[in-house]
Order: structure tokens, then sequence, then C-alpha cells
């Protein structure tokens, strides 16, 4: 098939909601001119949604560092020398307080996230009820714990959990140059309880580990090609975190993300495409370009789980300049 008719088979592929993405296919949208994949990624990101509203997250970590896995970007890893210092698992009182300022501060999503390979059953309780707790508040509620089996997915459905995160991280050949202690395939099972549990699945991945354009094509036909395609799917530009071994990884090119970011956007037009991590080393201008490709889900406030994030007065800034607003909850 030439390259044009490909591209009118994955475009056209886009709407109906059983096909599958060929690698081919995926690849040919992504090298269109950069024009052409702009446009075509602000048009369906226009049929599916406001194209001047993000939907704004808060993160917190709810159990930092000393994590058992051996992921090289984290910070977290008690495989790195990061200096980073561990903490034990915070008290529900602490985070629903923390929570609720973030409410006030107008984030209508509230993320915990604990560095474990997967919660234990003595954890349980408490992190239910941090669930109920911020539930109650009227917020969204999404967890990131590591590995899930179907019985704790249930659990955390039950308490009202609306999201989990849970990221391919990159391609199925790339991931074990980056990760050894757990697999692919692990990460498949984990989110196919989540998603058998009705809680709806957060999932994408990191660019800029030094992978090629193929591993980044590659894990975005994964995830479109899932079951269903994740309702969110964060895209973190990779933060070099000294004493870990991506720690001096090579920068992508700012319009190689972009493109990322467009194809996210066609191949899973209807879900919430997420700007994560990296946007402190992000000009204002790509950040634009970003959202003009159909990002519209951003992490606000000073600080990710560990690292910079560029804080509510830039970004307050920015949404002035560029005439977005904040998503509403009932849109989301
Ligand atoms: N421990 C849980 C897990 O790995 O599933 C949850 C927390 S983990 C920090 C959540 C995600 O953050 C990772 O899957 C990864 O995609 C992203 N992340 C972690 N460190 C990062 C970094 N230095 N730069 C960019 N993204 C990062
Ligand atoms: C995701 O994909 N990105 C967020 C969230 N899910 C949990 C985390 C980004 C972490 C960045 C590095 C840090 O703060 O340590
Ligand atoms: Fe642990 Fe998650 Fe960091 Fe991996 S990404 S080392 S699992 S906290």
């Amino acid at each position: 098939m030439n390259v044009e008719l490909q591209l009118n088979a994955a475009l056209g592929s886009t709407r109906g909601a059983s096909s599958q993405w060929s690698r081919e296919a995926a690849q040919a949208v992504h090298d269109l001119p950069f024009n052409d994949l702009l446009f075509r990624a602000q048009t369906i990101h226009r049929e599916n949604f406001d194209p001047n509203r993000v939907q704004l997250s808060r993160l917190l970590s709810i159990k930092t560092g000393g994590c058992p896995e051996d992921c090289g970007y984290c910070s977290q890893s008690s495989h790195h020398q990061s200096g980073l210092k561990a903490s034990k698992l915070m008290e529900v009182q602490r985070v629903i307080a923390e929570a609720r300022k973030a409410r006030d501060a107008g984030a209508t999503r509230y993320c915990m996230g604990a560095a474990w390979r997967s919660p234990k059953e003595r954890d349980m309780d408490a992190v239910v009820a941090m669930v109920e707790g911020v539930k109650a508040l009227g917020m969204e509620t999404c967890m990131t714990l590591g590995m899930l089996d179907l019985g704790q997915a249930l659990r955390l459905k039950q308490a009202g959990l609306d999201y989990y995160n849970h990221n391919i991280d990159t391609s199925e050949r790339y991931y074990s140059e980056v990760i050894s202690t757990r697999t692919f395939a692990d990460r498949l099972d984990t989110l196919a309880n989540v998603r058998d549990s009705g809680i709806k699945v957060c999932c994408g991945g990191i660019v800029g580990m030094g992978e090629e354009k193929a591993d980044r094509i590659d894990m975005l036909v994964t995830l479109a090609n899932l079951p269903e395609p994740p309702d969110s799917v964060p895209i973190n530009m990779l933060i070099p975190i000294e004493g870990t071994p991506l720690g001096e990884a090579e920068p992508i090119e700012p319009i190689e993300f972009v493109r990322t970011i467009a194809l996210a956007r066609i191949m899973m037009p209807k879900s919430h495409v997420r700007l994560s991590a990296g946007r402190t080393a992000m000009s204002d201008e790509m950040q634009a370009l970003c959202f003009f490709a159909g990002a519209n889900s951003i992490f606000v406030g000073d600080t990710l789980l560990t690292a910079e994030n560029p804080g509510e007065d830039k970004d307050s800034a920015l949404f002035r300049r560029l005439g977005i607003k904040p998503m509403e909850r009932d849109a989301q």
C-alpha cells in the first residue's frame, strides 16, 4: 500500500471503535509533513474536545523513595543513588488536607503516588481511606501504587477510585533496557485488572530515554490497541535525574516530542492526552505547540512526585496568554 492509501486507512480507522492500528499506519501518520500532522491532530481534537480547555491534575507522593524496582529513570528506586530521602506512607488526614488545598486552587483531579512494587495488604486500609476522603471533597481520584491484583483493584473501585495510573513506559522491545525487575507483560496484567474492576485507566509512557522513533510509535500502537484505549494518556518527557542510569540521557528534540503528542491525539481521539513530566525544560512555545497538537491535560503545582514542575503562577500566565481555561469537572 502506498503511503497516501495507508494514511487514509489510518485516519479512517480512528473513527471505528474496534479497528486496530498497525505500526506502518502509525508511522505514516507520524512522518507526515509537520503542518499536515498538526492540522489533522487539531481537527480530530476539535471533533472530540473543546480546544481551549485543559484539565488540571495535582500530584502528591504519599510514599516516597526506597522502591525495590530498578526503573532506570526514577529518583525513587533504591537501586540508584539519587540522594532522595525515603519516607513512610503519609497519614490519611494529611493527604486529605493537601487535597483540599489543591481543590481550592482549582485542581479537579487528585493523583496519589507511592513508590511501591505493589501495595502490601497492610497498606490497603489507609489507601482506601485516602480515596474515600479525597472523593468526599468532590474531587476525582487517581492512584499509582505499582502492580495490582484483581482483588486490590476491586477494593479500590469500591472505595470510589476513578483512575489508576500504570504506564507501559516505552515499547516492548526497549522496556528491558530500562527496567529489569518487572516485565512489559506484568504491566499489561495490571492494566487488565484495573480495566476489569471498572476503574478508568491512565496509561502512557516516557520519551527521551534514548529510545528510537520506532519505540515511541510502538508504544502508542500498544496503547491504542488495548481492549479500550486508556481514558488518560500521560506523555512524560524524561526528567534526567542525577545518579540514575538515565541521568545523562540526550534530550529528545522538541519537534519530535510534539510529533509524539500529535500521534497520540490522532490514534486515541477520545482520550485525555496529558503533557506530563518535563514541562520545566520546555519553552512556552513548545507547550503551546503541544496544546495545538492535542494535549489537553497537565499536572499543576510546584512539584510532581519528587521533581520540579512549573508552578501555578507560571501556568496561569501561560494559560492567559494562550486563552486556555481549566476544564470544568463535568466536561471531563
Ligand atoms: N511506582 C509506581 C509505578 O511505577 O507504577 C508509581 C509511581 S511512578 C513514579 C509513575 C510514572 O512516573 C512512571 O511510570 C514514569 O512513567 C513516570 N516517571 C518517573 N520518573 C520519571 C522521570 N524522571 N521523568 C519522567 N517521567 C518519570
Ligand atoms: C505519570 O505518567 N507521570 C506522573 C504520574 N504519572 C504519576 C509522575 C511523573 C514523575 C516525574 C518524576 C518525579 O517527580 O519524580
Ligand atoms: Fe518504583 Fe515506580 Fe520509580 Fe519504578 S517508577 S522505581 S516502580 S517508584
